[in-house]
């Protein structure tokens, strides 16, 4: 069985809220963007390719996890679960669990559910057993999830280590919030980068090709698009670097030169060296992220590191 269900509205190009919010944003003092908008079509395939270079350790060292350790991991879940995927996107780090989780219904949940059209039908085709409920929802701020989707044993499966781009008090209240969607049979499998040698992830965020600066850079398209500001892509420069006392990498947009962006109902001037800040990506100590698991109400803990202890993987069981 195949389904799809639109939830929340898509953002669509002239959305209100979506402009106030950004605008605002690029007006205050430290001007600012949320790093969603780091994702248009041409945002979400650099981000792809950065997935591919040497430098970006995450993708690569997490998939080695799964692979050393997948059955341990599938031993801790158990089969015929409700498998919700968040933000799934093409859907392929959860179908690769398949064969070894053999879950009841597996639910991809993304921003727009158009996403999740082609790859699901695909996935649907190869495993025809599993009920398949594609749902296009924001699940940012409230995890409302329809009743088609089961209660009996929900695992919800957040990976890539997406956890880093809230701070360490919104992670605790997204975690609560999955916690609450969970019964008492109910987990959550979850990947998260740790802490490691600064130079590492210097180079993992300020990679030699240049890849993550047309990561970052794009961003400004992407504004041009949704807001009709002139940002000149030429004049900015990237910037990511850790920033050690709030253990967390910053992506950061730099003027070049003195300038002034505008837009149909105002304008912005930066100085020289003048910043937008366009993401945070937290960094974890086994011992911090656990701490945070458990305050948000999880137990029994099971978690899986590399041998050079650069990623983790944690299932948490609900009660
Ligand atoms: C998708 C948030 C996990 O923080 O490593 C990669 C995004 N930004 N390179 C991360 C990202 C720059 C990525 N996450």
């Amino acid at each position: 069985m195949l389904q799809f269900i639109q939830c929340t509205e898509q953002e669509n190009e002239n959305d209100r809220s979506v402009r106030n919010e950004l605008l605002a944003g690029l007006s205050a003092a430290q001007a600012f963007t949320s790093p969603k908008y780091l994702y248009d079509a041409l945002g979400s395939k650099l981000f792809e390719a950065i997935c591919e270079l040497p430098e970006y350790y995450p993708t690569r060292t997490e998939a080695l996890i799964f692979k050393t350790h997948g059955r341990a991991i599938a031993q801790a879940i158990g089969s015929g679960s409700t498998l919700i995927d968040l933000g799934a996107g093409n859907c392929a780090k959860a179908a690769r669990l398949f064969p070894a989780l053999q879950p009841a219904q597996y639910v991809p949940v993304d921003i727009s559910v158009s996403f999740l059209h082609e790859s699901l039908q695909r996935l649907q085709q190869q495993f025809p057993s599993i009920v398949m409920t594609g749902v296009g929802l924001d699940f940012s701020n409230e995890l409302l999830l329809p009743d088609s989707v089961r209660n009996e044993k929900r695992l919800f499966f957040y990976p890539g280590s997406s956890i880093g781009n809230f701070t360490p008090e919104a992670s605790l209240a997204f975690l609560q919030r999955i916690h609450a969607a969970c019964d008492a049979d109910g987990s959550l499998l979850i990947g998260v980068d740790l802490v490691k040698d600064k130079a590492l992830l210097n180079a993992a965020y300020d990679d030699a090709l240049g890849v993550t600066a047309a990561f970052n850079l794009n961003l400004l398209r992407h504004l041009n698009h949704l807001l009709g500001t002139d940002f000149e892509v030429r004049g900015w420069r990237h910037r990511g670097f850790y920033n050690q006392q709030e253990s967390r990498i910053e992506m950061h947009l730099e003027a070049a030169t003195a300038q002034t962006v505008r837009w149909p109902q105002g304008e912005r001037r930066f100085e020289r060296g003048e910043r937008i800040h366009t993401e945070n990506s937290y960094k974890y100590t086994q011992h911090t992220f656990t701490d945070l698991l458990e305050q948000a109400g999880f137990r029994r803990l099971s978690c899986w590191v590399d041998p050079q202890q650069w990623f983790m993987v944690c299932h948490a069981h609900a009660a």
